[in-house]
């Protein structure tokens, strides 16, 4: 009962034999086989001869091994080495995929097909394959190997034609390449949608220079990490040019303004303006090296290799003009972020009464006078609490502790705000003012999943946004798709893959999940980090995504592995809570901004940093889920950020985490293409002679079909769709464009009579 290989048969069909068959006949016919090594790794090799469960296996470096029968996976025929889309591939396990991706790595391919998602493995390096020429011949069809530019292409198409609104949706862990994918695929809609000017892809290049000058900083995953995530949403007019594009951002990881972990920095526009800023700028925000700012210098690490801070300040005064930010405005933004450095230096001490107060030098000087108001009204606020009590108010010393924290709450509060007040310029500048037909095209790239030694709130929020992401992903790929044949009585055999409910459910649910939890116990004035850490091993030491540990630690078992973190500070950042006194402070100073400024606290504080997050990402998960969706996974390939190096157990781990192998089983058994009888009939029925015309729109599908010869194998006939397998529509598609094309070329024949 064995098939003979071939790549694949007439018809396209690939086929399909794995587990034991497989390998019987493998050894039987002496072929090439992955056998795995005493260390673990795979290693190609040829059959010599079997006994028994064994087998004697000849690798490529002349050695002759012996290996048992279940260390043995069939390895792929020559004619499919470096195939393009994993789909391809007549065995589908682990070291031949590895194996197919390392080689096209190798050889400078770092995208592949894995059936409907795009793998993108990252490059380190700068690669030909981007610009101009090579954007025409991807809209061109000139090319068609797997690419950004192939993916934002089927997605603009698309949108013009099913006027169905579509999203780019990029993941895959810190330093993988989302921010990168996600500047390639608006470089694309821009060079399409901007109708051969170059504006609005100098507009987008300036608006990223923006974000990431605000919004990324080095951390030891990544030298440029995102550290808030953004959906950006570009506007099409009928025509299919841009009329217009909305941002909007996931939370900042504002933690980073005041505290750094070592080797990494905080947001890279301060490092810029204490480089590049003009003499004149410098003496007018009194600024000072990087080197003389607490804030900065804690985490022992200023510089970043290859990265020219002074320029790109340069680079970012001409990007904020392009946005239309006046002078005024910039040099408004360029002193908050003075008045927040300076304020990083400001110091406390105990006074002979145990008192403490604020050192009077040079820092509360500065600050004062860029924040705009007198050092007393400043040292008041930073080392009082002011509570009311019927008529009078009473004011109390705070301890050193409080007053730090209050130090620094108010300096990221300034830089959280401003980030978002830029956000909101940028998107002024981006509505081209025509109105837009509801066409867009949505591109998501958010902070990617982190691992660290020790993990704090920051990677608990990043990594459950990921996790929603995962769902999406899941829900997609593999539930609506499976659920869509179930209702349309498609038969099938059904592929397992893993479900993260259990995970997200483990932090939403309530009055029993992560964050009901975290609420709570940030609600009580006496919980403290331990407190939390026992509630959760109270409420949730059963559930199977949840381990706890001793002391203030838990373990989440999330998608991508587990993550240990510890409670230290949760409750805190959790509140981030900014006094009445704090906020009244800020709107008394003379300084425009940050009278805007607090305006803006008012009407976001009520809730916890947690429920702000989760409610941020629904709206965002929401709006995606009206979209079709696009997916790109990107992969980092080694953790040294080097070109040219490929580590297969890194790349396996991502690969098994996005479950890529049960995607491309789920696609090449499946019917990836799919159209209502109606909207078939509409699109093809043409192409049948006229008696057919007047029936309705199953049977002119089932006609069409069966005129154009397609294979009984090839489709489903379902309820309310068709389902046909991958590649089955193009021929249609040819014969209609032939079809047109003769129509237009007799059309002109008869303009050219009547004229
Ligand atoms: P990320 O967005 O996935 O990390 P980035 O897009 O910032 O990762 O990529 C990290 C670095 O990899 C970039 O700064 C480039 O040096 C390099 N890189 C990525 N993609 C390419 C490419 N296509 N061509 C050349 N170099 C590339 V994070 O924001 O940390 O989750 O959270
Ligand atoms: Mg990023």
């Amino acid at each position: 009962p064995y098939v003979e290989l071939s790549s694949s048969d007439s018809s396209g069909m690939i086929w399909e034999l794995e587990g034991d068959d497989s390998v019987s006949y493998f050894i039987k016919k002496k072929l090439r086989v992955w056998s795995r090594q005493p260390r673990g790794q795979w290693e190609l090799g040829t059959i010599q001869s079997t006994s028994g469960e064994e087998a004697s296996i000849s690798l490529s470096d002349g050695n002759v091994m012996k290996v048992v029968r279940s260390e043995i996976l069939p390895a792929n025929p020559d004619v499919l080495e470096g195939a393009d889309d994993l789909n391809k591939l007549c065995y589908l396990n682990e070291p031949s995929v590895l194996h197919n991706l390392k080689l096209r790595y190798s050889q400078g391919m770092i995208y592949s097909k894995a059936g409907p998602i795009l793998i993108a493995l990252n490059p380190f390096k700068d690669l030909q394959t981007y610009g101009n020429d090579s954007v025409s011949a991807y809209r061109q069809r000139i090319i068609d190997s797997p690419h950004v530019y192939a993916v934002a292409d089927t997605a603009y198409n698309k949108v013009i034609r099913d006027e169905v609104n579509q999203s780019i949706i990029i993941s895959g862990e810190s330093g993988s390449g989302k921010t990168e994918t996600a500047k390639i695929a608006l470089q694309y809609l821009a060079a399409l949608g901007g109708g051969g000017s170059c504006a609005i892809e100098n507009e987008f290049l300036q608006i990223n220079r923006i974000l990431e000058a605000f919004g990324n900083a080095k951390t030891s995953r990544n030298n440029n990490s995102s550290r808030f995530g953004k959906l950006i949403e570009v506007h099409f007019s009928s025509m299919g040019k841009i009329c217009g594009a909305k941002i909007q951002t996931l939370m900042l990881e504002k933690s980073r303004v005041v505290q750094l972990a070592n080797g990494e920095r905080s947001y890279h526009i301060f490092y810029q303006l204490c480089t590049g800023s003009s003499s004149g700028l410098k003496e007018r925000l009194n600024l000072r090296a990087v080197s003389e700012y607490k804030y900065l210098v804690q985490s022992d690490c200023t510089l970043i290799d290859g990265v020219n801070d002074a320029n790109n300040f340069h680079q970012l005064m001409k990007a904020l003009d392009t946005v239309q930010i006046c002078k005024e405005d910039q040099e408004m933004i360029f002193k908050m972020l003075a008045a927040i450095l300076w304020l990083g230096n400001i110091s406390f001490q105990v006074d002979s009464e145990n008192h403490i107060e604020v050192v009077d030098d040079e820092a509360v000087t500065s600050t004062a006078q860029l924040m705009g108001c007198s050092s007393q009204e400043l040292m008041t606020a930073l080392c009082t609490l002011k509570t009311q009590f019927d008529e009078d108010t009473i004011a109390k010393n705070l301890a050193l502790r409080q007053a730090t924290e209050r130090r620094d709450a108010i300096a990221k509060f300034i830089y959280a705000s401003l980030f978002d007040w830029l956000v909101e310029q940028v998107n002024k500048s981006l509505e081209v003012g025509k109105p837009h037909t509801g066409k867009s095209i949505s591109i998501l790239d958010i902070y990617g999943f982190q691992t660290f030694q020790k993990n704090s709130f920051e990677q608990f929020y990043i990594n459950y946004a990921n996790e929603r992401i995962q769902q999406h992903f899941n829900r997609h790929l593999f539930k609506l798709e499976q659920e869509d044949y179930e209702l349309d009585g498609v038969d099938w055999t059904k592929v397992d893959f893993e479900d993260n409910e259990g995970c997200l459910d483990l932090f939403e649910k309530k009055p029993h999940g992560l964050f009901s939890l975290l609420d709570e116990e940030s609600n009580l004035a006496k919980a403290s980090d331990l407190t939390f850490a026992n509630k959760l091993r109270h409420h949730l030491g059963a559930n199977p995504c949840f381990k706890g540990e001793r002391g203030r630690a838990f373990r989440v078992r999330h998608y991508a592995g587990e993550v240990l973190y510890d409670t230290n500070d949760f409750l805190e950042k959790n509140r981030d809570t900014l006094s009445s006194d704090s906020i009244q402070f800020l709107s008394s100073c003379n300084c425009e901004l940050l009278q805007l400024l607090s305006k803006m606290f008012n009407q976001s504080q009520k809730q916890s940093v947690a429920t702000k997050f989760k409610v941020q990402l629904f709206k965002l998960m929401q709006q995606l889920e009206s979209t079709t969706p696009h997916f790109i996974r990107c992969i980092k390939p080694n953790s040294k950020d080097l070109p040219g190096i490929f580590d297969e157990g890194l790349v396996l781990q991502q690969l098994r985490c996005c479950e890529v192998l049960e995607v491309v089983r789920l696609s090449r058994a499946g019917y990836p293409i799919r159209m209502g009888h109606q909207e078939f009939s509409r699109r093809y029925g043409f192409l049948l002679s006229e008696a057919n015309v007047s029936q309705d729109p199953l049977s002119i599908s089932v006609a069409v079909l069966q005129k154009f010869y397609i294979p009984y194998e090839m489709y489903h006939v379902g309820y309310t769709k068709l389902y046909l397998r991958a590649g089955q529509i193009d021929a249609l598609e040819n014969k209609r464009k032939q079809v047109f094309q003769g129509i237009l070329e007799i059309q002109k024949c008869f303009r050219g009579h009547q004229a």
